[in-house]
This record gives structure tokens, sequence and C-alpha cells, in this order.
């Protein structure tokens, strides 16, 4: 589900807390989005950041995304990124994107907060940054999720 910008001062109170964080205005974040992993559920990898002109109208970019891992997991459920470390790019050629090895995973942990940043500094794409949920295999997750425009993005 979304949650809109400054719903209620609990939503705003962490909304502040992001900005003061990232350095980058709240105003510039898109809606809270919650989610809830059953155990299997998964998210398969992607990029946050938008290739066509007509998500970016709105915001611009997705330069940044910030999870926050509203529980601990039993077993699964972690962040992947896939290519990113020493050589990460090499593994774009024989990639088996659901088997969650290789690459950068992150524990989900219960108060954790986990910012990167979709783009490079100069606002170009950065294959690096395709990440997804592993299959939670024991227990529950839930996650929200901030995604964060190099604009003000109106309407959240
Ligand atoms: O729940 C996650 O770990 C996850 C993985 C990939 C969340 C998102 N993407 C997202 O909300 O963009
Ligand atoms: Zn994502």
């Amino acid at each position: 589900m979304f949650l809109l910008r400054a719903q209620d001062a609990v939503v705003a109170a962490i909304e502040a807390r992001i900005a003061a964080h990232t350095h980058i205005p709240a105003s510039h974040g898109e809606g809270i989005q919650v989610l809830h992993y059953a155990p299997g559920e998964l998210y398969e990898p992607h990029f946050d950041s938008f290739h066509e002109e007509f998500n970016q109208r709105n915001g611009g970019q997705r330069i940044a995304t910030l999870l926050m891992y509203l529980t601990d997991v039993e077993e699964g459920g972690e962040t992947h990124f896939p290519l990113e470390g020493r050589n990460g790019l090499e593994r774009l050629k024989n990639i088996d994107y659901k088997s969650c090895d290789g690459g950068l995973l992150v524990r989900p942990r219960a108060g954790d907060a986990l910012l990167f940043w979709n783009v490079f500094p100069n606002a170009t794409f950065d294959k690096h940054a395709l990440h997804g949920g592993c299959p939670v295999t024991k227990g529950e997750k839930w996650v929200a999720t901030k995604w964060i425009r190099d604009k003000s993005f109106g309407k959240a």
C-alpha cells in the first residue's frame, strides 16, 4: 500500500529524518510504499530508475531509494544487488536472476534502513543498482520504501 506524504505526524517525522540523513528535501520523496512478503514471495530484480520520459514528468528521475526494514525475517528475504562489487557487471553475461547469490546481500533487520543510489552523481543510469528481494523462506517480511526524485514530486 501507499501512504501519502506527511499524511500524519508519524509519517511526517519519518520523512523529516529521511531528508536529514539523505540531504534531499522531503518534497522530492514519493509517498512511502509498504510491502509485505509471505513465505515464498519475492521481488524480482529490477531498476527503480526510469528510462522513459513519461514517468519523469513529475519529479524527474528516481535518484535514490531508501528501504526501511520493519521486521526481522527468520530466513531469506534479503535485498540482493546481483551486480554489485568488483567486476560485478561481468555477472550480467550469465546471470540467474532468481538465484540470490553473487553480489551484495543485505539481511533485513527491524529498525535498519538501507540507502542506495540508482544513478551516478551526473544522473546517468547505473547498472550496479539492479536489485531484488530474495524469497522469504521462513517468517514474513515487512518493508517500507521511499523513492527519492531529483526534483520536487507533486501530489504525493
Ligand atoms: O523488499 C525489498 O527488499 C525490495 C527489493 C527491491 C524492495 C524494493 N526493491 C523496492 O521497494 O523498490
Ligand atoms: Zn526496488
